[in-house]
């Protein structure tokens, strides 16, 4: 009798069955676009301005106080005095309303406080009536006043 029984292993390696959890990290490069604007300095040629508005301390006031001008004109003050003066044409700081007016649509400006010698230019892109004062001297009736057309 053959007792060779070739005996199979009858135990299965039974390997449970697992998953694999892959972990996908995705790794997220920040691309910094690095702007080229600021390298860009435009340095446009500087037009002359088409009035030249002088600001005087005896009496203070804008010489000429009245003028017309364009759209697209650069007006520039020149502080020719010895004492601050300022070009400002922003309904906020007018201590009295009404010192101030914009034609509709225009935006406030402001030199700030202007140094004897000091010039401020300001180009006028809105047409209509401007009324501006100067921050030292509105209680003295420092007012100008432009006209810009079209
Ligand atoms: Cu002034």
């Amino acid at each position: 009798m053959d007792k060779s029984l070739a005996e199979f292993p009858t135990s299965k390696g039974t390997r449970p069955t697992r998953k694999a959890i892959w972990m996908k990290r995705v790794a997220l490069a920040g691309v910094s676009l690095v702007g080229l604007a600021a390298a860009m300095s435009a340095t446009a040629a500087l037009a002359a301005p088409a009035l030249v508005i002088k600001m005087t301390d005896k009496p203070p006031m804008y010489e000429p106080t009245k003028a017309t001008v364009k759209v697209g004109d650069t007006v520039e003050w020149v502080n020719d005095a010895k004492t601050l003066h300022s070009v400002t044409a922003d309904p906020d700081s007018a201590q009295k309303p009404g010192d101030v007016s914009l034609p509709p649509g225009a935006q406030p400006f402001d030199s700030g406080f202007m140094q004897p010698g000091a010039t401020f230019d300001y180009t006028f892109k809105v047409a209509g009536t401007y009324k501006y004062l100067c921050l030292p001297h509105e209680k003295d009736g420092m007012i100008g006043y432009l006209v810009v057309t079209k």
